[in-house]
């Protein structure tokens, strides 16, 4: 949405700042969210992240914000105890900043739901700029996923009820097609359908392991792209992970599937560069092992045995996600043009296409670092 410069600063001016407002720049990349960030007169150069939530996506933005405060807290106090043995320890998170009445979000009056978080300063690129930053982006997400283990997941909120959950995904996209006139099809369009229709069966495979009793349930952070996980300028090593919204109970093989899809894809999500689009397997290695190099602790044998479906599955349903939104008429993810869906599943296909052609390569590598 579009907001007037002097709406946002207006709004910033809700939170408790330690400064004047100085200037509000739309920031980043996110198709859900509205982010901006603040700069702050200060003695230092001061900047702060504000956010409107988008409430169609998010029906109870209080939920994740109470999500947050919890998940905050739990790892600040991990972090303070690692440090007794081992001062050198950090991990960064991003503060919340109150609003002058002392609420962690502001309500304005047409109804949207703001927050300001603190910034942190470091690199967060959405590519990936060689191996070392594959296995950092990994480390981060495995370091995240180890820091909340010990946290039960009855303590959140299950944010997006569905939110990875293949099966659901499928009865609503089969639902949408029924209602479609045919005529309008093109090849794409077919392509679609039928690469959908070749995966529906096995698209299960997750929930099927979990109703089975061979997956966990644990926390989960529900966005784990590049841009998300912080590295440090000077070190090049994962100091933080920030984008909270959407931690939640679930399957680390979730994150684990995202991630690599984010990371692995040589060409980019909206479909410019459409050709260009495979799985690169050096990326896949590098980030699977810095990930289980920080979450190999806790690791089970059946997480092993189903992760290479989940590297397959995450792109497949977002292709699947996408491709539904298109023929719904874009109502969940932001477009620029009405076919914007259509051509990021494509890309996601396409990517799904490349990890199954070279799906023996993957598991090896994933047997190789067991
Ligand atoms: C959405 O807005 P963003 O980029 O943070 C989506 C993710 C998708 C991603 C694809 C809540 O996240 O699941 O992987 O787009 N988030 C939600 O770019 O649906
Ligand atoms: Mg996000």
């Amino acid at each position: 949405m579009d907001y007037p410069k002097e709406y946002l600063v207006s709004t910033a001016k809700q939170f408790r700042l330690e400064g004047r407002v100085l200037d509000v720049r739309l920031y980043g990349s996110g198709r859900i969210n509205d982010t901006y960030i603040v700069a702050i007169e200060s003695d230092r150069e001061e900047k702060v992240i504000l956010q409107r939530i988008n409430n169609h996506v998010f029906q109870h933005p209080d939920r994740i914000m109470s999500n947050m405060r919890f998940v905050l807290d739990h790892i600040n106090k991990r972090i303070a105890y690692e440090r007794q043995s081992n001062p050198r320890i950090t991990w960064k998170v991003p503060g919340i900043f109150p609003t002058h009445d002392g609420k962690d979000y502001f309500l304005d009056d047409k109804g949207s739901f703001w927050r300001v978080f603190s910034f942190i300063s470091a690199f967060a690129g959405d590519t990936i700029t060689g191996i070392s930053h594959a296995k950092e982006i990994g480390f981060g997400i495995g370091r995240f996923h180890d820091l909340l283990s010990n946290l039960a997941t009855e303590k959140l909120y299950d944010i997006l009820e569905g939110f990875h959950i293949t099966p659901l995904y499928i009865q609503t996209y089969e639902k949408t097609i029924m209602s479609r006139r045919l005529s309008e099809d093109s090849d794409e369009i077919h392509y679609c359908m039928d690469f959908i229709r070749d995966r529906r069966e096995w698209a299960s495979v997750l929930e099927h392991a979990k109703k089975a009793g061979l997956l966990l349930v644990r926390p989960i952070h529900g966005d784990p792209k590049s841009e998300n996980i912080m590295i440090d300028d000077k070190t090049g090593k994962a100091i933080g992970v920030i984008d909270m919204d959407t931690v939640m109970p679930g399957l680390v093989h979730y994150d684990i599937g995202d991630c690599l899809r984010s990371c692995c894809n040589t060409s980019n999500e909206e479909g410019s560069r459409l050709g260009e689009v495979s799985f690169r397997i050096d990326y896949c290695r590098a980030v699977l092992e810095g990930y289980i190099n920080s979450a190999g602790s806790f690791l089970t044998d059946n997480d092993f045995r189903f992760m290479y479906d989940a590297i397959r599955l995450i792109p497949f349903e977002l292709g699947l996600r996408f491709f539904t939104d298109y023929l719904k008429g874009n109502i969940y993810f932001k477009v620029n043009k009405p076919d914007d869906n259509l051509k990021r599943a494509l890309v996601q296909f396409r990517l799904t296409e490349s990890i199954e052609q070279q799906a023996d390569e993957i598991r090896l590598i994933i047997s190789d670092l067991r």
